[in-house]
């Protein structure tokens, strides 16, 4: 077994995004270091968290005790979740077929459940101007997208055979149900896979870690949103 003699340091916030890095990291039980990145007062836009998350996105990750015994820095969530998997040897199977069933989730979070209930919330909550054709295409999507982890979650306790890193990327998104409208009725299964991964102490731990300071108020918060909204490439 790995053991982890220098903190992992996680460059994050608690987002649905950063949450999945902290909730691995306190499954794990491995010691880390939280670092937060104020992303509404244009944190992300440093030099020095750019050349670790070049997308000026959390989470990042940096391991000083990476491959070859060298420090290695990560970017993305799904990228992250995979190296912390595959380096500890847990929550990440090594069957080839059960990889591949993670892989297919994990990547189904992050390119869809996770960017689509983002722009839901974009178009539904933040923009100024509210768009119907916006808010129906994003607000249609999340709910097909309900559907179907709640088809697969139908017959198994866990999205991808046994808890992986499958679960842990989906958690702090499918959590905050209640503002896409969506009634536990809607999706039972994916309220009972809820509770089922609620109950585990580290995903406790992963959801409220840096809550002490509230996230901006982006619905409100005139000067995070001008750092967030309408990016163009610098
Ligand atoms: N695909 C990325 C998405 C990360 C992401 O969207 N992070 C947001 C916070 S939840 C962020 O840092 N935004 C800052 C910005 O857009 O400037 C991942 O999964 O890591």
């Amino acid at each position: 077994m790995t053991t982890q003699t220098k903190p992992i340091d996680a460059y994050s916030l608690p987002t649905p995004n950063g949450q999945k890095v902290h909730i691995m990291l306190e499954e794990l039980g491995v010691p880390w270091t939280y670092h937060r990145i104020d992303i509404g007062k244009g944190q992300q836009f440093t030099p020095e968290f750019l050349a670790i998350s070049p997308n000026n996105k959390i989470p990042a990750i940096v391991d000083p005790e990476g491959p070859g015994g060298e420090p290695i820095s990560i970017f993305e969530s799904g990228a992250i979740l995979k190296y912390l998997g595959l380096k500890f040897g847990q929550f990440y199977p090594t069957d080839a077929r059960a990889q591949v069933k993670v892989d297919e989730w994990l990547f189904w979070q992050v390119g869809g459940f996770g960017p689509m209930l983002g722009q839901n919330n974009h178009f539904s909550v933040y923009a100024p101007e509210k768009v119907p054709y916006a808010i129906k295409r994003y607000s249609d999507e999340t709910h097909r997208l309900f559907g179907v982890l709640n088809k697969q979650l139908a017959d198994s306790e866990y999205i991808a055979g046994d808890y992986s890193i499958a679960d842990i990327a989906s958690i702090g998104w499918a959590q905050s149900w209640e503002r896409y409208g969506i009634t536990q009725q809607d999706f039972p299964h994916v309220h009972a896979w809820l509770e089922r991964v609620g109950a585990r102490p580290a995903v406790a731990r992963g959801l409220a870690y840096g809550k002490d300071i509230p996230n901006h108020d982006l619905a409100n918060d005139k000067e995070a949103q001008k750092v967030l909204f309408n990016q163009r490439a610098r």
